[in-house]
């Protein structure tokens, strides 16, 4: 599966071979390249970024490294090979060979799955725009471009499929994605924690570990499909996306590690005189950005998400290795909802819970990180824990949307939430305070800011002091 890089946007679908397509997706190379321009990292045009490019879709793909200006990216099209006699494996048509065209009953469910795929990608461009200006060091720095320009191509990839697969329709929704914008009042991204700001970045390493991973879960679903260019588009995004998560999760792990470091160093629990972030703000950030993540998921009881499964169009997280008959037929699962005062589980049919079950299997993974940014503070001999709040906390999505619901799980009064709500989650002040840390970009290579411990290893095995990011 190479990547042909002679053409105007290299892809890996045979694009020359149908001219109308080419040209209409060359029609709207120009007005991504604008909104990059406009919307994308701010006054990074002339940079060269040590990027990694994709020259083929295989496990080796990514060993491509160099010295890249950002609007020079190669974005294009690449999709997952194709698997020879592929099945749909879930749901009504189960068994049935994958689809290679737009089933006619399902077009306009599939669009707007798609479109909403699409929709997050430019939108988190858009909220990191102006990171790059408080770097915390070259390596942090490049680590955000190289997420930039995948989200970019991530547009690309559900761009394709609405330009080759959905006619007029399909351009015009793809018109869109660039029309929409950021927190923008008037066309707002279409889920909610795309319009929230990513103003720093302790915020980024949180979005990226949170955020992203639900990208992970909601792509995986996605890389079930019975409609095969959506799958196979998948299957290479997720691959990707797993960078993006790594940066979270280390991004997070090195804050804590150096407030652990000073925390010892200087015998205190008050790292903010010592210019670096305490443990109860990170909590706090870690709270705000799981419960905005969790909304991603929808309600818990969803008729949408049974239909999708039931016409074949987005599975379950590792579908084919789940040991059932993959209808859910008479299945149950256990949700929970509240019921007065109570946080209660209730049964209901396994097929309207998926956006759950899907939470679920994220909110698992996300434990995992947890556990590890633990084991740092554990090393140092610190007591404190960081813990991921109930997922009935903070809700805007779902049956607990606008609960009073404590970090543990405990229904509570307006007057409780009001007394609590700026030691749950971040105040006016923490976030005025981390923003304050935010100083002018850390350019010198090898160097970082005071708050935040330096990487394990470089990228692509370069050292710590490396250039990944030159100025010109
Ligand atoms: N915000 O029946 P429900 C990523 C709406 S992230 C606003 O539960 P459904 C990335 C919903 O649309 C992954 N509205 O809905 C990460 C519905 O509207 P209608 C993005 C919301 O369809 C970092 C109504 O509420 N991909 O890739 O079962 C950086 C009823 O809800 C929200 C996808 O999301 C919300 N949070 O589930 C870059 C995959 N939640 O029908 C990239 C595609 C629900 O009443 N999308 N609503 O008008 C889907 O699979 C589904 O649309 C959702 C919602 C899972 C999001």
């Amino acid at each position: 599966m190479s990547i042909n890089y002679s053409e105007r946007i290299p892809n890996n679908v045979d694009l020359s071979s149908d001219r109308r397509l080419q040209r209409a997706l060359e029609a709207w190379q120009p007005n991504y390249l604008q909104w990059w321009r406009d919307l994308g990292p701010d006054g990074s045009l002339g940079y060269d970024v040590y990027l990694r490019t994709a020259i083929s879709t295989d496990a080796n793909g990514w060993a491509n490294f160099g010295y890249v200006k950002m609007p020079e990216y190669r974005w294009g099209i690449f999709l997952a090979e194709r698997e020879a006699d592929r099945r749909i494996a879930f749901g009504d048509e189960k068994g049935k060979p994958a689809w290679q065209e737009v089933p006619g009953e399902h077009r306009a469910t599939l669009r707007r799955l798609i479109v909403t795929q699409g929709d997050t990608e430019p939108a988190s461009v858009e909220q990191q725009r102006l990171l790059g200006k408080t770097a915390p060091s070259l390596y942090d720095l490049r680590n955000l471009f190289q997420i930039n320009v995948e989200e970019g191509r991530h547009l690309w990839a559900m761009v394709y499929l609405l330009h080759a697969y959905f006619g007029r329709d399909g351009r015009e929704e793809a018109e869109e994605m660039l029309q929409r914008h950021s927190g923008d009042p008037d066309k707002p991204r279409i889920l909610g924690a795309f319009n929230e700001k990513t103003p720093d970045w302790l915020s980024f390493f949180m979005f990226t570990y949170f955020t992203d991973r639900d990208g992970k879960y909601q792509l995986a679903s996605l890389a079930e499909s019975g409609f095969d260019p959506l799958a196979r588009s998948c299957r290479f995004m997720l691959t990707e996306e797993a960078h993006h998560m790594f940066v979270g999760e280390t991004g997070v792990g090195r804050v804590v590690q150096r407030s652990c470091e000073m925390m010892k160093q200087h015998k205190t629990d008050d790292v903010r005189a010592l210019g670096c972030v305490d443990l109860p703000t990170i909590q706090k950030y870690l709270n705000f950005h799981f419960s905005v993540s969790l909304d991603l998921f929808g309600q818990e009881a969803s008729t949408n998400a049974a239909n999708y499964y039931t016409a074949g169009l987005k599975g379950r997280y590792l579908e084919t290795r789940i040991d059932d008959d993959h209808q859910l037929t008479g299945a149950q699962y256990g949700i929970l909802g509240l019921d007065g005062g109570a946080v209660v589980e209730r049964a209901v049919p396994a097929l309207t819970a998926l956006n759950e079950r899907l939470r679920q299997d994220y909110i698992d993974d996300c434990a995992k990180g947890v556990l590890r940014w633990n084991k740092i503070i554990e090393r140092a001999g610190i007591d404190f824990e960081l813990k991921l709040p109930h997922r009935a906390f903070n809700r805007r999505i779902g049956g607990f949307a606008g609960a009073r619901v404590s970090p543990d799980g405990k229904v509570v009064d307006e007057a409780t939430w009001k007394a609590n709500e700026s030691k749950w989650l971040p105040s006016d002040e923490d976030r005025a305070y981390v923003t304050s840390l935010m100083g002018p970009a850390v350019t010198e290579p090898g160097k970082f800011a005071n708050w935040i411990a330096p990487p394990a290893r470089g990228i692509n095995n370069q050292p710590a002091d490396f250039a990944y990011v030159r100025f010109n």
